[in-house]
């Protein structure tokens, strides 16, 4: 591999995203982690304040106590150490170097290759697929899987899956021992120079990463797996697949599946696949591990992005931050250490999504003055047509159950919604809908740097027995956001 770029992590939907990873020069093995798992900047974690409203606006909860603790992950760098995990999204910005905001890749933009011929599928040790060049096959086969590959010590295992049309494809690998330490591999996808575009890479007994192909002509994709730190172990790969759609309404593709039961394929938690292109509207920025959500939900936010976008030429994709565990635990579960209040973000009915900004990008940060809890002015990097309207797209949907957003940003997206309306392009009844579906107030904070979208589940599903709690507030030392309050 070619040092100079092949070890550089780097993932950037267009002109924004990016974040990168620096490798060590002994042969271009990755030795630094792709870090930050969070939001593009290290430090920070924990949770934010999630506090379920019922759909009206406002509430009026009070604080309650810190629950968990936040721990300042110290970072990056190169330890594992810090409890959390380092896995990853898409983190944007922060470190390191080549963030650029033009760097192609296609964790976002770049179009991967149609598909080719999968060369086939090799278990080494002596460097038999440690480069692009000699790369080794996956099949996208649903169940399909790999038993006991070996990542051999000082080596890298390169692979390529090709995507078929209309078909969502997740690479899981489970590594044989802890996945910490001695046994810490990662996943990574990169392109065809070496350059990462997305990964995986925790201290966890698994990375996965997640893709859908919307068009017609298979897309290659290209894994590598590497050991951090001079990590080996040997590891079982499983791929997935799973017929996938773009439009807001699930259950329209699924119209057989019984929606009576948790069991449709609708309710199925999935990986949220990384965005293809611009047009899609949107990107994982957050860890792969905490990007899980119910199918219909992800159908619904990645609809409306593009909606968005299609309505707005020239409008950057948005971030979609934490959601739901892979087994729609609350994120930071894995590490015993909870990013947001304990039954929120659970069964892949919740998800953070930054706001619409009208600087260069829509990462998750903070859009306005505030005090760690609220905006204490009126915000100010707040693309607040944008957000007005995809707020309105979302709502499309019958199952909405809440938005939550700041009590100052609020008044800011109705203004805009009523603007839309004399424009025609929004009806009075969906700025009705808006206002009565956003939450803010006093049991909102945490929201000056992200929208919470929480999904109703419909009548029979099954998965969540109560009702979330109300009113959590966590302590501002605990959000798990705090990192991105950094303005422009
Ligand atoms: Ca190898
Ligand atoms: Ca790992």
């Amino acid at each position: 591999m070619v040092p100079s770029h092949s070890c550089s992590i780097i993932l950037s939907v267009q002109a924004v995203v990016t974040a990168v990873l620096l490798f060590a020069a002994q042969g271009c093995i990755y030795a630094e982690r792709p870090v930050q798992g969070d939001d593009g900047y290290d430090g920070a974690v924990e949770p934010e304040g999630e506090q379920d409203d019922e759909g009206g606006s406002n509430d009026g909860v009070a604080d309650d106590g810190p629950g968990d603790e936040l721990d300042d992950v110290p970072g990056s760098g190169g330890g594992d150490g810090d409890g959390t995990d380092d896995d990853s999204g898409a983190d944007s910005g922060s470190d390191n170097d080549d963030l650029g905001s033009d760097d192609s890749g296609s964790g976002g933009s770049g179009a991967p290759p149609t598909g080719g011929p999968v060369p086939a599928f090799v278990d080494d040790c002596g460097g038999l697929n440690d480069d692009f060049a000699n790369r080794s096959g996956l099949a996208s086969v649903d169940q399909q899987t790999y038993t006991a590959t070996q990542l051999c010590s000082g080596e890298e295992d390169w692979y390529q899956i090709n995507i078929p049309g209309g078909v969502w494809v997740s690479v899981e690998i489970d590594i044989i021992g802890s996945g910490s330490g001695a046994t810490d591999l990662d996943l990574v996808e990169v392109d065809s120079a070496g350059d990462a575009q997305w990964w995986s890479a925790s201290e966890q007994g698994y990375e996965r990463l997640a893709w859908y192909n919307p068009g017609q002509a298979d897309q290659e994709r290209y894994l590598l797996v590497y050991g951090y730190q001079s990590a080996s172990a040997d590891y079982n790969i499983t791929v997935r697949t799973s017929n996938y759609h773009q439009g807001m309404d699930c259950d329209s593709f699924f119209p057989l599946a019984s929606s009576g039961s948790g069991l449709g394929e609708c309710n199925r938690i999935l990986q949220v696949p990384q965005t293809n292109s611009v047009s899609e509207g949107y990107y994982v920025e957050h860890q792969a591990h905490y990007s899980n959500l119910r199918r219909e939900l992800a159908y619904l936010v990645t609809w409306a992005t593009a909606a968005t976008s299609a309505q707005f030429p020239g409008t950057n994709p948005l971030s979609l931050m934490d959601m739901s565990e892979r087994g729609g635990e609350t994120p930071g579960a894995m590490v015993g250490q909870l990013r947001h209040p304990e039954g929120t973000h659970i069964n892949g009915n919740d998800i953070d999504i930054a706001y619409y900004q009208t600087g260069p990008d829509n990462q998750g940060r903070v859009v306005c003055d505030n005090d760690g809890y609220f905006c204490t002015s009126p915000p100010n990097v707040l693309d607040a047509t944008r957000t007005a309207y995809f707020m309105i797209r979302l709502l499309d949907s019958p199952h909405v159950r809440v938005i939550g957003v700041d009590t100052l940003i609020a008044p800011e997206l109705f203004s805009a919604a009523q603007a839309l309306r004399a424009q025609g392009v929004v009806t009075q009844a969906e700025v009705n809908r808006l206002e009565s579906y956003t939450a803010y107030g006093e049991g909102w904070p945490f929201h000056h740097h992200h929208m919470h979208f929480s999904w109703n589940w419909e009548d029979g599903y099954e998965g969540r027995s109560v009702e979330p709690p109300e009113g959590c507030i966590v302590d501002v030392a605990q959000d798990p956001y705090a990192a991105l309050a950094q303005p422009f």
